[in-house]
């Protein structure tokens, strides 16, 4: 293709993005946008299903048939989230063993959250408020994303994500009005995720290298700062229902901004966090690479099914 052509392309293209239009696999794009797609979208699926480990741990020791049964629920979907991202991740050009060979061999980043052990079973609580609050702030910016099959797989995660958001908020609700070791335990588990709960919108706007880049192209329609303003806003009052703290001194409610002013986030231990020290990062990613190792018996069964399967169609056609 003449550089001429290419320049055509590259205009319609921008045109295309700012009408609003979604951009389909089929349709050119420039390298870079389906570079960074592939990057943030398959890092959103590995986050999804290294996000089931922290509470995956706990379904056998939920406290009752009932939060079993909610938190089962909630875990296998968010194994369906990863499945729909590295569908939409494909579309790209991408393929799924390329992505978990990213995954396995820490090239591809996760979610800095899922580095973080969860200890008690009211962080199965503190998971679902703020775990998935902040995701969904997050995600439903992104159901206007400009690439379609990523906008299209947030509307149904976001659905999906609001009642994790609930079932987390209702065992806050009910270890913060039940016995004070219990509301205890409620305001401990806010302790430990409150923090680390922020850090989710990535770095601070003058420090992220990709989010200008990423609002021009329509991938991000809000900056990490805006996201993480937004969340702290919609929490602090649902902190005051539940009659817990958040941790943090410097919480005030700014009348000229009609918003919080919030303190200081450790951003050393952020970065330590993605770079792979986290408290969790080795145990999460031996869980990864030996459900993957263990796994290849099942995936060899089901490739040698799909050979047969084909080989008989073809008999038959023939
Ligand atoms: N952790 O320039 P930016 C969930 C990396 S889903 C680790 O700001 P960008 C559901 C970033 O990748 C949670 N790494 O980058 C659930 C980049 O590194 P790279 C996941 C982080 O992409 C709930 C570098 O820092 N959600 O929780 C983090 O424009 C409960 C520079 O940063 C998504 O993935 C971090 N927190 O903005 C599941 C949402 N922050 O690639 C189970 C989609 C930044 O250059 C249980 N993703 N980094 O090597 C996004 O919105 C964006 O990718 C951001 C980062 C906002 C995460």
């Amino acid at each position: 293709m003449s550089e001429e052509q290419i320049k055509n392309l590259e205009e319609q293209f921008e045109a295309r993005i700012l009408r609003d239009d979604k951009i389909e696999p089929k349709d050119w794009m420039p390298e870079k946008y389906r570079q960074t797609h592939i990057r943030q979208i398959s890092q959103h699926a590995h986050s999804e299903i290294v996000g089931m480990l922290p509470e995956g741990n706990w379904i056998t020791r939920a406290p009752s048939l009932r939060r079993k049964v909610a938190l089962l629920a909630k875990v296998q979907d968010e194994g369906g989230h990863g499945l729909y991202l590295y569908s939409a991740a494909e579309t790209l050009g991408i393929s799924r063993d390329e992505m978990f060979d990213q995954l396995h061999t820490g090239k591809a980043k996760y979610s800095s959250i899922f580095n973080y052990p969860a200890l008690t079973w009211a962080d199965m609580g503190a998971i679902g408020w703020l775990v998935d609050g902040a995701a969904i702030i997050n995600q439903v910016a992104l159901c206007g994303t400009s690439y379609g099959p990523y906008a299209r797989a947030m509307v149904r995660i976001c659905k999906e994500e609001s009642f994790h958001q609930r079932q987390g908020y209702e065992i806050m609700l009910k270890l913060a009005n039940g016995a004070p070791e219990q509301k205890d335990m409620a305001q401990d588990a806010l302790n430990r995720f409150w923090w680390p709960s922020l850090m989710m919108f990535g770095p601070k706007d003058d420090e992220s290298p990709h989010t200008a880049q990423s609002m021009k192209w329509k991938l991000k329609r809000k900056t990490n700062d805006d996201l993480r303003q937004q969340f702290i806003d919609q929490t602090v009052p649902q902190a005051d229902i539940l009659g817990l703290t958040i941790p943090d001194p410097d919480l005030k409610w700014n009348e000229a901004k009609q918003g919080y002013d919030f303190g200081e986030i450790d951003w050393d231990e952020f970065w330590q966090v993605v770079k792979g020290h986290g408290p969790c990062n080795k145990e999460r990613m031996k869980a990864r690479v030996n459900a993957w190792e263990n796994g290849a018996w099942v995936r060899d069964a089901a490739m040698a099914y799909a050979d047969k399967k084909s080989e008989l169609k073809n008999k038959q056609a023939v």
